[in-house]
């Protein structure tokens, strides 16, 4: 909370964090397009329930809204992505596209048919305004240039990020770092802040894989895909004080027991950093460093660790017991927000109990059944993308993003009616899929009031 004097008036401005979800968009489906990521490799080619998996991931944005907190939403994208297949040489109408492309290219088919786009954690970094030198909220969308079906979603991201936070006097928009070889960036996945509170100027932490040049190879068996020299050219575009700013290594380990992402094995929130022992390259510099960077910043850092003996990487990545969302609820407690496998696996249920037993930070916990999106490596914390922002900031927004009950139900109902119950793999084939996603999104535009951001509205 802050207090504002404004000539005889005193107004008080409080910042918070808001959850932005992807809403898991008509196309749905297990391609098994993401190596080094177990769930994805592990389900390609199984049958997928859209409708389900779109309104588990409401049902999250449900729950999150009656535990007080504010919840906005990120559209799907348009998939098929014809301007890719056209870049790529096919031509004709689109359905003649898409039919060619079945024939001769179905696993080019398969990429730009993915609704990957719904893990928004992967969809840009943020900086709030409290750690910027110009005072403003910065977005960098993520390259995702490790994975092709992911690396086209950036300009649409970026598109539908400008349409939502508007005013440039309060945002700043930057293009993804430039892709190519090993320079990849993943957005938030491989970043959190830790601070005293939300609006208060915090660390950042920016995980990394590798660099992208260095010889040693780190990860074996899964290539590693944020690349130090992305997290520096956006801690750097965003205007973040050095001192406020750590670069961690990942641990190899973790990447080759499939923590493709740091968000995998490690959660921050406020003063707390929720970690896997086998997080980090190296775990005591790691932690003595963010004791360092907070000591000035004034805050205490806690550290809530699992260790292997506790919790073993394979228990963890399987469970996705660090992909929960760790949320401060309005009397100052925290709250995990967990997927059902993490209470289905003996040690991280454990583990979770006793954090609340021990009267620590955590208050509750709420397990969520996500398992369409988990199917496919993605659990509560990809799919939200964290945005701190002022009461100010929060009503200049540009679109209507932000969810009640109600706004759930719109589109709960909305759902129903453009969605199929399950998809094939066959059916990724079928050209209505680009007509039904094109109508669904065309009406999601006026729900949210977006304007036209996708390439078949331009
Ligand atoms: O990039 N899965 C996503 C999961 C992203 C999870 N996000 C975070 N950890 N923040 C990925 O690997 C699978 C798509 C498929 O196989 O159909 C996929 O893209």
């Amino acid at each position: 909370m802050k207090i504002l004097f404004l000539g005889c008036w005193t107004v008080e401005t409080m910042t918070r964090e808001v959850n932005f979800d992807g809403l898991v968009g008509p196309s749905h489906n297990y391609g098994g397009l993401s190596q080094g990521n177990i769930a994805s490799m592990s389900h390609g080619g199984g049958v997928s329930n859209p409708k389900s998996a779109a309104k588990q991931g409401l049902a999250k944005m449900r729950r999150l809204i009656s535990l007080g907190l504010t919840q906005a939403v990120l559209p799907p994208h348009e998939r098929p992505h014809i301007p890719t297949l056209h870049r790529l040489g096919f031509a004709g109408s689109d359905r003649e596209i898409i039919e060619h492309a079945a024939k001769t290219a179905p696993a080019l088919l398969a990429n730009v048919t993915s609704a990957s786009c719904m893990w928004t954690a992967n969809a840009a970094t943020v900086s709030p305004s409290a750690d910027t030198a110009d005072g403003r909220v910065h977005f960098t969308p993520a390259s995702l240039s490790a994975m092709f079906h992911r690396s086209i979603e950036h300009p649409v991201t970026g598109r539908v990020l400008k349409a939502i936070f508007a005013d440039d006097a309060r945002f700043a928009h930057h293009v993804a770092v430039p892709a190519g070889g090993r320079m990849g960036d993943e957005g938030a996945a491989n970043h959190g802040r830790m601070g005293a509170a939300h609006g208060d100027a915090s660390l950042e932490l920016f995980v990394y894989g590798r660099s992208a040049f260095e010889r040693d190879e780190g990860a074996k068996r899964f290539d590693a895909r944020q690349a130090l020299e992305c997290s520096e050219a956006v801690a750097y575009q965003h205007q973040l004080k050095p001192e406020q700013t750590l670069f961690i290594r990942q641990a190899a380990k973790a990447i080759d027991a499939g923590a493709f992402h740091n968000d995998v094995v490690s959660v921050a929130n406020g003063p707390a950093l929720m970690f896997h022992e086998h997080a980090f390259e190296d775990r005591e510099g790691t932690l003595d460093a963010i004791r360092a960077a907070a000591e000035p910043l004034g805050f205490e850092p806690v550290f809530l660790e699992a260790r292997a003996d506790d919790v073993s990487l394979d228990d963890a990545i399987t469970s996705y017991l660090f992909n929960s969302q760790l949320v401060t609820l309005l009397d100052g407690g925290m709250a995990l927000i967990l997927p059902t496998e993490a209470e289905e696996t003996a040690s991280t249920k454990a583990w979770v109990d006793a954090q609340i037993a021990a009267n620590g930070p955590i208050n509750e916990a709420h397990y969520l059944d996500l398992k369409q999106s988990m199917s496919n490596g993605g659990g509560p914390a990809c799919l939200r993308l964290r945005v701190a922002l002022s009461d100010e900031e929060l009503d200049a927004l540009g679109a209507a993003v932000i969810l009640d009950d109600a706004k759930i139900s719109v589109l709960e109902d909305w759902v129903e009616r453009h969605y199929r119950d399950r998809l094939e793999p066959a059916d990724i084939s079928d050209p209505d899929l680009l007509d039904e996603c094109r109508a669904s999104l065309d009406e999601l535009t006026q729900i949210l009031d977006l304007g036209s951001v996708y390439d078949f509205q331009l």
